[in-house]
């Protein structure tokens, strides 16, 4: 069954692993597309860094700080400190020293002429990621950057995603986000085709702003999607009102949608078929655009192995609820 996910960095990663788990019990050889999120991607040190990738590298290759999230376990720090001696800006972005090679290796790479997605393949082989049927495919090679717009102290200021989102804290409530390229960015090889030719799409409890939302806005994502006969499920990232990690309710607010799984789920609203709802919230109000939404109450929050594997089953267990 060929399934395609729409991720971010650590929500999509941890479902995404727990697919894999689902599919091995049922013993189903996977073929999933990870189609990652861009947005958050930033170059620092000459370094071009893609978090929500190396998030679902790590994650999947067992390599992640599982506390973190994002980053590697077995760090150190020793070249952030030679940097910070020298006073070479930025140091408010936590960088290991393993998590530097992949930064250094990728921008070798696309400085030899290679596309994101090709270094992207290289990056996943080496984290066993074709063994375990994934393949992971950056959501567009042309580069865009997703920036906050903030009423700074000069009047309105558009501030880098993860400038806001890591040295902010994610405040304050931005008055809109915009993504820096994406106008003339197309869809990388395969995004498109892995949408229209999938069995099954499934979109993670990532964040419906910042991550899956810059996905969708990727020229001809939301068209595949519309057209695919694949069921499309998603989960909400909101339970009881609050996003599980993150800062999707601040996001929602900039865009004036509710943090609520309905409102969550209204976002997708002209593609999707099933939606993942806590017992705490209640499920999408049938909306006359678009294919009615079909609910599925369980408990959405993932707190270990088990967990991320039993979300997972949910999914699939509401696609095949769902025809489309
Ligand atoms: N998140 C933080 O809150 N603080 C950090 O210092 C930080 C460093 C970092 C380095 C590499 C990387 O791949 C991710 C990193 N993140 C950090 C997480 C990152 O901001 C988020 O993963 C996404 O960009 C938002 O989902």
């Amino acid at each position: 069954m060929r399934i395609t996910v729409l991720s971010g960095g650590v929500g999509g990663a941890r479902f995404t692993r727990g697919l894999l788990a689902t599919l091995a019990q049922r013993g189903e050889s996977p073929d999933v597309q990870v189609i990652a999120n861009t947005g958050d991607d930033i170059t620092m040190h000459g370094l071009r860094i893609c978090p929500d990738i190396d998030t679902i590298l790590y994650t999947l290759g067992g390599g992640a700080d599982e506390d973190r999230g994002w980053g590697l376990t077995d760090e150190g720090y020793r070249v952030q400190e030679g940097l910070a001696a020298y006073g070479a800006e930025p140091g408010w972005f936590t960088l290991g020293d393993r998590d530097f090679a992949t930064h250094i290796a990728r921008t070798q790479w696309l400085t030899e002429g290679a596309s994101l997605t090709e270094v992207t393949g290289r990056l996943a082989a080496r984290w066993g990621l074709p063994e375990k049927g994934v393949t992971l495919r950056p959501m567009s090679d042309v580069p865009v950057e997703t920036h906050a717009v903030i009423d700074g102290p000069q009047g309105e200021e558009a501030l880098h995603f993860q400038e806001w989102w890591v040295r902010g804290g994610a405040q304050p409530t931005p008055s809109r986000f915009i993504v820096a390229g994406l106008d003339r960015a197309s869809a990388a090889p395969g995004v498109l085709d892995a949408i229209r030719t999938a069995d099954l799409v499934l979109l993670p409890p990532s964040n419906p702003v910042v991550s899956i939302g810059i996905i969708l806005g990727v020229p001809g994502v939301r068209d595949a999607l519309r057209g695919t006969s694949a069921p499309v499920v998603g989960v909400s990232p909101i339970i009881a009102g609050r996003p599980v990690r993150g800062h999707a309710d601040t996001c929602l607010d900039a865009i004036g949608v509710p943090s609520t799984a309905a409102g969550v789920a209204g976002l997708y609203r002209d593609f999707l078929d099933g939606w993942l709802v806590d017992p705490a919230d209640a499920a999408p109000a049938p909306t006359r655009q678009g294919p009615t939404v079909r609910a599925h109450h369980r408990d959405l929050l993932m707190d270990g192995a088990d967990d991320e594997a039993d979300l997972a089953t949910a999914a699939l267990d509401l696609a095949h609820d769902v025809r489309r």
